[in-house]
């Protein structure tokens, strides 16, 4: 199993001339605002920079690039990857010409980033499919990418309950045989489920 030994923030872009010119495999983070994805994004690489720095204003319209350096001790095989950070949507105050700049950003993304292995969408445990993450997925099936869901905030539904609600979750997101995994960042659960999942598709 991989472990991420360090990681640094690159760099900010919408364009794609502006994305890092760095051809390792890169994996992107999507979800609506406040479902956990920069927590996650902790958890996985054990550090509370990235946070920070999707927090900072004018950062969050953008895609931000993280360039990751994992060991897989096991196999003593070290390498790097990247990770794209892409905004949160669903911010019900961003009007619709902004919600269009953001489809086509990602658009754009999808289309041009050739190393992209796959996208991991997360979405809340604790609410039914959202319209947004099914656009999102669409999006996802169109350009045939390769992508997971993460059911973020597990914790906060009783342990009984986290099977058959990521299951129900599945099946109204029209996921087929992409995996969808529980997680919960505050109590580290299925964080090496998450990791496995990328290291499959590293090289
Ligand atoms: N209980 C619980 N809270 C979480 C979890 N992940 C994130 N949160 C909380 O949800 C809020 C939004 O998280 P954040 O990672 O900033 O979301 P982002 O907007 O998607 O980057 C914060 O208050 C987090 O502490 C989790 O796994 N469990
Ligand atoms: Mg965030």
């Amino acid at each position: 199993m991989i472990r991420i030994v360090e990681s640094f923030y690159v760099k900010s872009a919408v364009e794609p001339g502006d994305y890092p010119a760095s051809a390792y495999a890169e994996f992107a983070f999507a979800g609506r605002s406040n479902v956990g994805k920069s927590s996650l994004i902790n958890v996985l690489t054990n550090k509370h920079l990235l946070a920070k720095i999707s927090r900072t204003p004018g950062k969050t319209r953008t895609l931000n690039f993280f360039l990751i350096r994992w060991k897989n001790d096991d196999m003593q095989e070290q390498g790097f990857m990247q990770f794209t950070d892409f905004p949160g949507y669903g911010f019900a105050e961003i009007g619709l010409a902004e919600q269009e700049k953001w489809r086509i950003m990602i658009d754009k993304y999808l289309k041009m980033r050739q190393q992209l292995k796959g996208i991991l969408v997360l979405v809340d445990i604790r609410h039914p499919a959202d319209p947004k993450d099914k656009t999102m997925l669409e999006m996802l099936r169109l350009r045939n990418i390769d992508h997971c869901v993460i059911a973020t905030k597990a914790d906060k539904i009783p342990k009984t309950k986290v099977k058959a609600t990521a299951l129900q979750l599945a099946k109204q997101l029209n996921l087929g045989d992409k995996p969808l995994i529980a997680t919960s960042s505050e109590k580290n659960v299925g964080i090496e489920d998450v990791l496995a999942w990328i290291e499959s598709r590293l090289t």
